[in-house]
C-alpha cells in the first residue's frame, strides 16, 4: 500500500485551515489536520516543499516508522511547525489504515473506554449577567462543562471574550491588533464573576476557567487560591509554562486543579509537568502534537501519573482535528474533558464529518478511519486570508503575555 498521492490544501471557510490529504495506490485517501493558527502558511510550506516529496512512495501502512523518519530524519526536532505537519501525516495515516481495516481508528487504539466524550463549551460575555445568560444557553444544549470568561471592568477588550458567542475567533487582523491588559484589575474582578455563577447554577455544574498564560506563578497562586470557594474542574495556562518548575510554585499556595498544554508539541514539553504532578490535566492535541501516535504517547505518560486528558478544540482545530481527537479521547483509559467549539457552517461544509453532539458529550464516528473528509472543490472557494492572534500591553505599554 503505497503512498502515490499527497496533496497540501488550504481553504479559509469562516477561518484559514491547512489540511493534508494522503492517496495510496489502492485508493484509499486519508486526511490530517496541519492548521497551526496564524503561522498556516509556515507549515503548508513545510509539508510542500520537505515532506511530500518524502512521502510518495513510501509503505502507507508504516504509521510508527513514518513518525519516527519524519521526527528523527529533519534533524531539527520538535518546534511547532515540524510538529504539525508531522501531525497531519500521522492522522492522515491513522486515517488510511482503519480504512484498510474496515473500522474507526477507535477500535485500532484498544476499543471504547466509555461511552461519550464530555465537552465543555465557552460561556463569555462582557458583563456578568451577560456571562450568566450564556452559561445557561450551554446548559440549555445539554453540557455538562461550560468554561466561563468575563470581560474585565476598566479593559476595552478582553481575550476570550467576544461578540459572537457561538462562534467565537480570536485571529482577528493580518498584523496583530493590540489590546491593554491589567492584572490587577482581572485579579480582583475575576472570584466575584465565578461566585455569582456557582451561586446561580449550584455545586454539579463543572466550571472552567483560562486564564490564557497572563499570570506570574504568585499571581497565579492567588487567583486559584481566591476561586477555590467555587470548585472549578480547572484553571487553564495560569502561566506561560516554558519554565516548568515554576508549577511547583503555584502548586504551593492553590489546590484548584490546573490544565496545561495547548501549545504543546511535544512530551518534552510536559514531560517534568506530567512527571511531578504539577498539573491535573494535559491539553496537548492531536494537531499541534505529533498527531494520534505522539499524542497517545504523551497521554500514557500522564496516566501514569494520575493526569487526565483535556485536550484543546477551539475553532482554529479543524473538524480533521477534533475527529481524531474523538477516536483518542473515547479509548483511553484517562480521559478528562474536550474542549468544542462549535464551527461555522462553512466550515462543517469544507470538512464532511459525522461525529455528532448529544447531551452534553460528543460520539466519535462510526465510518472506517477517522469518519471526516475535505471538499476540495468548496475548499477551493474560500481563498486564505492572512489572520494573527492579538497581543496585550499592559496600561503602561509594557507588551505582555496575550
Ligand atoms: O487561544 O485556539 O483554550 N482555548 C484557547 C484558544 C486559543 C486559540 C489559539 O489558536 O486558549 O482560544
Ligand atoms: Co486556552
Amino acid at each position: 500500500m503505497k503512498i502515490v498521492d499527497a496533496r497540501v490544501i488550504v481553504t479559509s471557510p469562516g477561518r484559514n485551515f491547512v489540511t493534508l490529504k494522503l492517496v495510496t495506490d489502492d485508493g484509499l485517501t486519508g486526511v490530517g489536520d496541519a492548521t497551526l493558527n496564524g503561522r498556516e502558511l509556515a507549515v503548508a510550506a513545510y509539508l510542500t516543499e520537505h515532506v511530500v516529496p518524502a512521502l510518495i512512495g513510501r509503505d502507507a501502512s508504516r504509521i510508527e516508522d513514518t513518525w519516527q523518519y519524519l521526527y528523527k530524519g529533519a534533524y531539527w526536532r520538535r518546534g511547532p511547525v515540524t510538529m504539525t505537519a508531522i501531525a497531519a501525516v500521522d492522522t492522515a495515516l491513522w486515517d488510511i489504515k482503519g480504512k484498510a481495516a474496515g473500522m474507526p481508528v477507535y477500535q485500532l487504539l484498544g476499543g471504547r473506554s466509555r461511552e461519550g466524550v464530555t465537552v465543555y463549551g465557552h460561556a463569555n460575555a462582557e458583563t456578568t449577567d451577560g456571562v450568566l445568560a450564556e452559561v445557561a444557553r450551554y446548559v440549555d444544549l445539554g453540557y455538562k462543562a461550560v468554561r466561563v470568561q468575563a470581560g474585565v471592568p476598566g479593559l476595552a477588550t478582553t481575550y476570550g471574550v467576544s461578540g459572537d458567542k457561538m462562534f467565537y475567533e480570536p485571529a482577528d487582523a493580518a498584523i496583530p491588533s493590540e489590546a491593554v491588559w491589567s492584572t490587577e484589575r482581572y485579579l480582583t474582578h475575576t472570584p466575584a464573576v465565578f461566585a455569582r455563577v456557582r451561586d446561580e447554577f449550584g455545586p454539579q455544574l463543572r466550571l472552567l476557567h483560562d486564564v490564557h498564560h497572563r499570570l506570574t506563578p504568585i499571581e497565579a497562586g492567588r487567583l486559584g487560591k481566591s476561586l477555590e470557594p467555587y470548585a472549578l474542574t480547572w484553571m487553564e495556562d495560569p502561566t506561560p509554562a516554558e519554565l516548568q518548575e515554576s508549577l511547583r510554585l503555584i502548586r504551593r499556595h492553590t489546590t484548584t486543579p490546573i490544565a496545561i498544554g495547548e501549545i504543546f508539541s511535544s512530551i518534552w514539553d510536559c514531560q517534568q509537568l506530567i512527571a511531578e504532578q504539577l498539573i491535573d490535566y494535559i491539553r496537548a492535541t492531536v494537531v499541534h502534537a505529533g498527531g494520534i501516535t505522539h499524542l497517545r504517547r504523551i497521554f500514557d505518560l500522564a496516566a501514569l501519573h494520575q493526569v487526565r486528558s483535556g485536550s484543546h478544540g477551539a475553532t482554529d482545530l479543524s473538524p480533521v482535528c477534533m475527529s481524531a481527537a474523538l477516536h483518542l479521547d473515547i479509548s483511553i483509559p484517562n480521559f478528562g474533558l474536550q474542549e468544542y467549539m462549535r464551527h461555522t457552517a462553512e466550515t462543517d461544509a469544507v470538512f464532511p464529518h459525522d461525529y455528532h453532539f448529544a447531551d452534553g458529550y460528543l460520539h466519535p464516528s462510526e465510518e472506517p478511519g477517522l469518519g471526516v473528509d475535505i471538499d476540495e472543490e468548496l475548499a477551493a472557494q474560500f481563498p486564505y486570508r492572512p489572520a494573527a492572534l492579538p497581543v496585550n500591553r499592559l496600561e503602561d505599554g509594557t507588551l505582555h503575555s496575550w
